[in-house]
This record gives structure tokens, sequence and C-alpha cells, in this order.
């Protein structure tokens, strides 16, 4: 039999695939079960509960720990294609370095993997999402340069351990979150603020664990396993205020996007050159006798440049961007500007603000992300590895939800049809409402609410469930689709 497929602008191309996203932290709770060691987060919400809200800690969470297998059954209602979720190192590796494997973790780890597999779900899985293990932060973590070995000896752990069945990993996580919002402002575990200084430390030490865990897949797993690796970032889009403010913008875009993309995704490698000549000055000015941003040897160049397989791109909202007037304060970056580039970040009255403080709504931006992508990284394969939109109610019809994944995925065919951006499948962050950082669970992101109050963590479908079965199910935002089996 041979079966003709016309595809119309509303459906998705073959092969691409549709998934939702978790990660460790904010889902497992057994927070000190089963040999795990402390991580970041559990000494900075036990330390610090006032940069919580209402003092919430992630000891318990979702409980995935224990309903994992109810995690599962979740994504295959869906209908996911793969689901998305994070390893904590600390579980795996309670002393963070590869002689201690914890028997727990590599069971609980074995057990989600196989119960995804079994349903014809693929696991894609995040080596990194923000719980460095506490012991490797008593010796200073992300600003350790020994770090980016620490991080190469766990993922050679995880891709012998898992690699027969994980062909999708990241290695890291929104890096400009656990190392610009973090060490900007403290919001994020360690808490500890360094501004323009440990952001910079600890965005170089990322871009090197990120390529040293690359290179170990490629020379050791990839004949083997055939599988894809990346890193996933997190982009804001940056528009210019005004027609006058391309330049800044341009600017900011680099320091957002380059930071963490220049060294990996172009042909030169290393930092984004704009950035590197400001700073530079900048800590001239400062009176330092070298720049705040450590450089790259030829070598580290060489070694970060082309670690990738695909693009993973994390996209939830946007800024404007004007050049700040002299003298005018300047909060920490990339929340609400730039001292090292001297950019206030703004948002436009239009874009409504959903339920969380960063978080405004303008979802033709995601296309001008993906072109903007494009155009300085090449013609490359993209995966969104996050999108979603955040609630502070607990409705269970949450039509601003529906109707974001609809604009924002309508975005994506318009990327992807008009602007021949590849873009490869889509994640919404996340399968189920869970422990949103500093927002503790004041913020729900799920297309399941869970019930935070009951020890049971039951959780139920929302409008956006059955909006995303739906899409997935026909591959297409045509609601006169007919239903297709999976692909
Ligand atoms: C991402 N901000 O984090 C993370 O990957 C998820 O863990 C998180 O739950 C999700 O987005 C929703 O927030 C972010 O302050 C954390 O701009 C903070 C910011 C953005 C993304």
């Amino acid at each position: 039999v041979s079966v003709f497929l016309v595809l119309g602008e509303r459906d998705f191309p073959l092969g691409f695939i549709f998934g939702a996203a978790t990660s460790a932290y904010q889902v497992e709770g057994a927070w000190n079960v089963g040999g795990k060691s402390c991580s970041i987060w559990d000494t900075f919400v036990h330390t610090y509960p006032e940069r919580i809200v209402d003092n919430a800690t992630g000891n318990i969470a979702c409980d995935s720990y224990n309903k994992w297998k109810t995690d599962v059954e979740l994504a295959s209602e869906l209908g996911l294609h793969f689901y998305r979720f994070s390893i904590s190192w600390s579980r795996l590796l309670p002393n963070g370095f590869p002689n201690n494997i914890s028997e727990d973790g590599k069971r609980y780890y074995n057990n989600l993997i196989d119960a995804l597999l079994e349903k014809r779900i693929q696991p894609l899985v995040t080596l990194y999402h923000f719980d460095l293990p506490q012991s490797l932060q008593d010796f200073g973590g992300w600003t350790n340069p020994l770090v980016a070995d620490w991080f190469a000896h766990y993922a050679r752990v995880a891709f012998s351990l898992f690699g027969d069945r994980v062909k999708f990993w990241i290695t890291l996580n929104e890096p400009i979150t656990f190392c610009d919002i973090a060490y900007n402002s403290g919001s994020q575990a360690p808490g500890y603020i360094s501004p323009g200084v440990g952001n910079y430390i600890c965005n170089k030490n990322a871009m090197l664990a990120h390529a040293k865990a690359y290179r170990i897949y490629d020379k050791e797993f990839r004949s083997k396993y055939n599988g894809k690796v990346s890193i996933a970032n997190e982009i804001f889009w940056l528009e210019a205020d005004t027609v006058n403010d391309e330049e800044a913008a341009e600017k900011a875009r680099q320091l957002m996007a380059g930071m963490y993309c220049h060294p990996i995704f172009t042909k030169q490698g290393g930092w984004p050159p704009v950035i590197e000549r400001i700073i530079a000055e900048k800590s001239k000015e400062n009176g330092l006798p070298y720049s705040r941003l450590p450089p790259y040897t030829e070598e580290e160049i060489e070694l970060v440049k082309g670690t990738f397989d695909f693009m993973g791109l994390n996209f939830y909202t946007s800024r404007t961007v004007r050049n700040a007037k002299p003298g005018e304060e300047i909060g920490p970056w990339p929340l609400i500007g730039s001292s090292d580039i001297d950019v206030i970040l703004g948002v436009r009255p239009q874009w409504k603000q959903t339920g969380v403080s960063w978080f405004y709504i303008y979802p033709e931006a995601f296309r001008k992300q993906l072109a903007w992508l494009k155009k300085e990284y090449g013609d490359i394969e993209i995966l969104i590895t996050e999108n979603g939109c955040a609630s502070s109610n607990l409705d269970v019809d949450d039509k601003v939800r529906v109707q974001y994944y609809k604009d924002h995925l309508e975005q994506v065919l318009l990327a992807i049809n008009e602007d021949g951006v590849r873009v490869m499948g889509y994640t919404v962050w996340s399968l189920m409402d869970n422990f949103e950082w500093s927002d503790g669970y004041s913020v729900k992101f799920g297309m399941y609410d869970v019930d935070f109050d009951s020890p049971n963590r039951t959780r139920t479908p929302r409008s956006s469930a059955d909006y995303y079965a739906s899409v997935i199910k026909r591959h297409s935002l045509d609601v006169n689709n007919k239903i297709i089996d999976k692909l």
C-alpha cells in the first residue's frame, strides 16, 4: 500500500516530535532518601527560606521519586513522543565523583527510562538542571575550573549506564540561569552574589563542562549508541525599544544568546567579539590589569567549538532594549539590564503579564527568535526544549495556557514554512505543576494540576492537557484533521 500525505500549512512536518519536560529538583522530592546527598538547591532552600515564596522547599515536591509510574501514565495519556526529565547528580553520585555510584539512583532512573520506552516514549535526559552536589559547591562549584572535569566524569557515568536506551541528551539546562541570574542576583542557588565576576567565571566553566561531556559522548559512545547531544539555552527575544535602539538590542542579544551560543555554534568559536571587547574596556575602567571575562585559550576555543548535534532552545518571553541614560541605575542582568553593556530592559504595554513577574506574552517573538538564531548560527536543527505558560491560579480550564500554546505553535509553523528554520520538535514546560524555584508553588506551569496539599500529590489534567494531546494526535493545528497514529 502506498500512502500519500499532503501536508497543509497548519500541519507539522513528518518526523516533528512533541514532548513535555520536568526537572529532578522540581518534581522528585525524596531529597535525603536512598543515599542521596544534598544538592545546592537543598542547601539553598534550607539556608535561605525567606528567598522562596511561602518558604517552600522541594523536599517532597511532586513526589515523583515514588510516583514515577503515574508520571509515565500522564506522558502516555498525552501521546508524547518524548519525555524530558533530568538526573539528579547527587542522587546518582552522592559524593559528586564517579567512584561511588548509588544503586538506588541507578534503579530509579532505570525504572523511569524502561517504563517510558515500554510506552514508546523516548527519554530525553538533561544531565544538569541547577542541582549541583553540595560537596562540589564546597570546592567552589561552577566557579572552580575543575567543575568541567567533575561534570564530564558524571556525564560519562550517565552515558554508560543509560546510553543504550537514551538517544537524546542535554548536558546543561540554561547556564544563563545558574550563572547570570544566580551570581548577579542571588535568587538562585548557591545564593552567592558576585555581579560581573562570578557570572562570567561560571559561564566559561559551563561551556567547558558541556564541551568535555560532548567530546566524551563523541569518542566513547556515539559509535555504539548513535544518540544526539546538545545544550539547552534560555533566550529571551530582545527587541529594540525604538528604531534608534537596534545597536543596543544587538549587543544585548550577544550578551544573552551569544555568551552561550557563540563558543559552541559558530565557526570562529570563543566569546562574541563585541562583548569580549566591551568587558575588557570596562575592566580597565575598574582598574583591573585583566578582563573580568576569563579569556579562552586557542585550545579551549577548539575544544568547545562544534560540540552540538542540534540546538536546544528554551523560549518563554521577550524584552525591549534601550541604552541606559548616563548615571541611570541598572538592575541585575538578565532580569533588568546590564551595567557591563549599559542597557536597560523593558516590556511593551501590549504584552500581557502572566502569573509570574518576569513573564510577558509576545508570541510573534518566537518566530523572530528562531529566525535570528538561523541567521546568526546557520542552518542547524533546533529542538524547542522548553516553552510554556505560567499562571498563579488553580484554573482547571486554563484558557490562557491553551491560547499560549496555540499562538506559539503557530509561530513555530511560520518559522518552519516561511523562514525555513529547521525546528525538529517542541517541548512543553511543564508536564505538571512543580517547585518553581524562588516562586515555590505559587506559580504553575503544568498541563496537569498537582494537589500539593494532598499526601498523594494527585495529578489532574487541565484543558491544556487535552489541547496538547489533540495537537499531537492530529500532528497539526488544524482541528479538522483526522486523528492519526503515532508517526
Ligand atoms: C526555566 N527568569 O527557568 C527552567 O528551565 C525551568 O526549570 C523553569 O521551571 C522554567 O523555565 C519556568 O520558569 C527559568 O527568571 C527560570 O527569567 C527563571 C527565569 C527564566 C527561566
